[in-house]
């Protein structure tokens, strides 16, 4: 398929244009789509760029606000219609991380493996390590002249979806860095990549710290209160860390339920079939090898009986499963 820039100005040009992020967007997607609005308002195509959802982290919303870019949230924009069109970036159209835009959605710019029936008219996919890194691309094809908070932004967005060019980095990623490299404001970079934590954040790391247990190699963490799904994340990544830890199950208080962030550094353990497994005929849990997320439903706890009970359960099945794993292997 033809994935120049130039093409998606020919079937964009007339059209009131609506630029979509993923929900929750990241720093990639925040930069895919910023630098794409200002590749497209260079050739004379205005756009607005929307998700759903919510920015949630500190950093993340710091490099939404680097530029003086709106993004809407969709909720805002009453004034779509089913002619508008819409380009999904760092996502597609059905992923369950999208949720249904009103216009038509005519093009993708996405990173991620290709997985939706739906046709687009222009597609720009490649299995790189950021989406950013394409936009980047098509901003050096283009000779578009940048400053450094673009700069600066797509850098981030970058270094942040290959874990600092340790993840699923290609050429086309390196390409972009050598790129951005001297036009980006290193003291601005630093500030964003030294501002993951917020004051609040970090109640949820000290009831994780307060409660950890680990049997075997895996680390057991509970946060007894509400958190974002990413701080959740986050903290299993950090119990990860732990020389002694080679799985993190880390889980906190959900509408009534209990809500999961399990890593895994092993390679007999793959953490989606492990939640997946655990989970079944009381919650819903799934995901990546290294990476996944599950769900208790309130209406199982509360057959549980109380909170502690439902722990050991818990520990119980996942140490259960664990050691089929590490045995079969
Ligand atoms: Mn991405």
């Amino acid at each position: 398929m033809d994935d120049r820039f130039s093409s998606l100005v020919e079937l964009l040009k007339g059209h009131n244009v609506i630029i979509q992020t993923h929900d929750f967007p990241d720093p990639d997607a925040i930069a895919t789509a910023v630098g794409l609005k200002e590749l497209l308002a260079w050739r004379g195509i205005e756009s607005r760029i929307c998700y759903y959802g919510r920015i949630e982290k500190t950093n993340t919303k710091m490099a939404a606000s680097i530029l003086d870019v709106t993004l809407y949230n969709a909720e805002e924009l009453q004034d779509i219609t089913e002619n508008d069109y819409v380009i999904t970036v760092d996502g597609q159209k059905d992923n369950s991380n999208f949720t249904e835009l009103k216009g038509k959605e005519v093009a993708c710019i996405d990173h991620h493996p290709f997985v939706t029936e739906y046709r687009y008219s222009f597609l720009k996919h490649r299995i790189v390590g950021a989406c950013a890194s394409l936009i980047t691309e098509w901003i050096m094809e283009e000779g578009m002249p940048i400053g450094s908070d673009l700069a600066t932004l797509l850098l981030y967005g970058i270094k942040m979806d290959t874990r600092n060019f340790c993840a699923g980095v290609t050429h086309c990623d390196l390409k972009a860095y050598d790129f951005l490299l001297e036009k980006a404001d290193m003291s601005k970079l630093y500030k964003l990549e030294n501002s993951a934590l917020d004051l609040t954040d970090l109640r949820a790391y000290g009831a994780a710290i307060e409660n950890i247990t680990i049997y075997e190699t895996v680390g057991f963490a509970y946060i007894p209160f509400e958190c974002p799904d990413g701080l959740i994340a986050a903290v299993s990544e950090f119990i990860l860390s732990l020389s002694s830890v080679r799985v993190s199950v880390v889980y906190a208080n959900r509408s009534g339920g209990l809500k999961f962030s399990i890593r895994s550094e092993s390679s007999r353990v793959n953490a989606g079939k492990l939640l997946h497994t655990a989970l079944k005929d009381i919650g819903n849990g799934g995901g990546h090898a290294t990476m996944a997320g599950g769900i208790i439903y309130p209406e199982y706890m509360r057959q549980f009986g109380d909170k502690s009970h439902a722990q050991t359960i818990i520990r119980n099945r996942i140490m259960q499963i664990y050691r089929v794993m590490t045995e079969e292997a």
